[in-house]
């Protein structure tokens, strides 16, 4: 075949014309409707979605791929909640454990110079309250006064702020004055509420999840935000999911990263579900970018999908691949995730990023290249 023999053949492919329609308004910088999030969804080919995710992640990041030097501090898994997907609570896990102060000050005390971010989430204890969280990052603030602390899904700190009787403002106010830099996007699961209700009934409502951040980014404390795919839930209730985070970062700007997290089937009460394939994994990328406009980045969380579809992430939208971690979280090993000890050197991440031709940029926390 010669080239005007492959380009006939690309132009006879007979691409849907209601596929085109979409396709149209991305190259021209429109945003797409619920409907038409819902067909790229149901139907678009997943050769095309991934074209098109593609012109969009192109157009914000070009042929960068961020990564950042970090580690995460899991401070306990005792949880006044019982999700029903979650292998990591005490509910779940042959253990229940709990660090002290100490403890955590140790691992922080044991990172080298070049980490900048340390990342903190874990459950929802039931004696912890706000001043305890308080006191640790004024601790850690000690330690390394450089190191951007990012804290407490919108979850532990609903908790935290109602026991402590403070308003969401003057809750955020306080952990800012401690050292609180930005919030992790976790515990956003699904926002349909009679999907909520049957997957994670106790923990914050999406309500109380999207008011937190909305008050963090009025406070100018950034945010990323999750989506837990591939359970009990349906395309409508991801666009709609997707179409709050939309408004919300409209209205704010505040998000750095959206980040689709994979359900997990191992060792938690929704183990009967099969997990989505590879290519489900790829179309919600995709479709994720090309929804989100207004979302600067897309995460792909390398310790839960595995290194080589990180690497085939990168053609479905993703333009982040978080971070180093260094073995510290376990929230996703428990659930069966690709990888069971989390840890990857720079240089490692960097030959990932290089193999798959794209340039590895090593950021901070507000996605600044970092130069040495
Ligand atoms: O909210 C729990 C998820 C989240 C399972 O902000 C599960 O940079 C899959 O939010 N299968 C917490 N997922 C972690 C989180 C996160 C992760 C990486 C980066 C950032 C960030 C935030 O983990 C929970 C829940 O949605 N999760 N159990 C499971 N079985
Ligand atoms: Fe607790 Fe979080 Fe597990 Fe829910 S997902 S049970 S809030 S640790």
């Amino acid at each position: 075949m010669d080239t005007t023999d492959i380009e006939k053949t690309i132009f006879d492919l007979k691409i849907p014309e209601s596929f085109l329609k979409i396709a149209e308004k991305v190259f021209q910088k429109e945003r797409i409707t619920p409907e038409e999030g819902l067909f790229l969804f149901q139907k678009a080919d997943i050769g095309y979605l991934g074209m098109l995710a593609e012109i969009v992640r192109r157009e914000k990041c070009g042929n960068d791929v961020y990564y950042i030097r970090n580690f995460h501090i899991e401070p306990t898994n005792i949880c006044v909640n019982k999700c029903r997907f979650c292998s990591y609570s005490h509910h779940y896990s042959s253990r229940s454990w709990e660090l002290t102060v100490d403890e955590m000050l140790n691992i922080v005390r044991e990172q080298d110079d070049t980490v900048r971010e340390v990342h903190i989430t874990g459950a929802v204890h039931p004696d912890r309250d706000i001043y305890y969280y308080g006191e640790l990052l004024v601790k850690i603030r000690k330690i390394r006064p450089d190191i951007h602390i990012k804290a407490l899904s919108a979850v532990e700190l609903e908790f935290l702020i109602k026991k402590s009787r403070l308003s969401h403002e003057q809750g955020l106010k306080y952990l800012k004055s401690c050292g609180l830099d930005s919030i992790p996007g976790g515990g956003a699961e699904i926002f349909d509420t009679a999907i909520r209700k049957k997957i994670c009934e106790s923990k914050a409502s999406s309500s109380e999840w999207l008011a937190i951040h909305e008050t963090a980014h009025k406070l100018n404390i950034s945010s990323n935000a999750t989506m837990l795919y591939g359970h009990i839930e349906q395309y409508e209730h991801r666009i709609n999911h997707l179409l709050l985070l939309r408004e919300l970062q409209d209205r704010t700007g505040g998000f750095n990263a959206f980040i689709p997290l994979k359900f997990k089937n191992r060792n938690n009460e929704l183990s009967y579900i099969n997990e989505a394939s590879v290519l489900e994994d790829m179309r919600n990328y995709a479709v994720s970018r090309i929804f989100l406009d207004n979302f600067p980045h897309l995460k792909g969380y390398w310790p839960m999908i595995g290194k080589p579809i990180a690497q085939l992430s990168l053609s479905f939208g993703v333009d982040d691949l978080d971070g180093t971690i260094q073995d510290s979280t376990r929230i996703y090993s428990l659930a069966g995730s690709e990888e069971q000890n989390p840890a990857i050197t720079v240089s490692e991440m960097i030959a990932l990023i290089q193999q798959v031709k794209r340039d590895p940029v090593e950021r901070d926390s507000y996605y600044n290249q970092i130069t040495v």
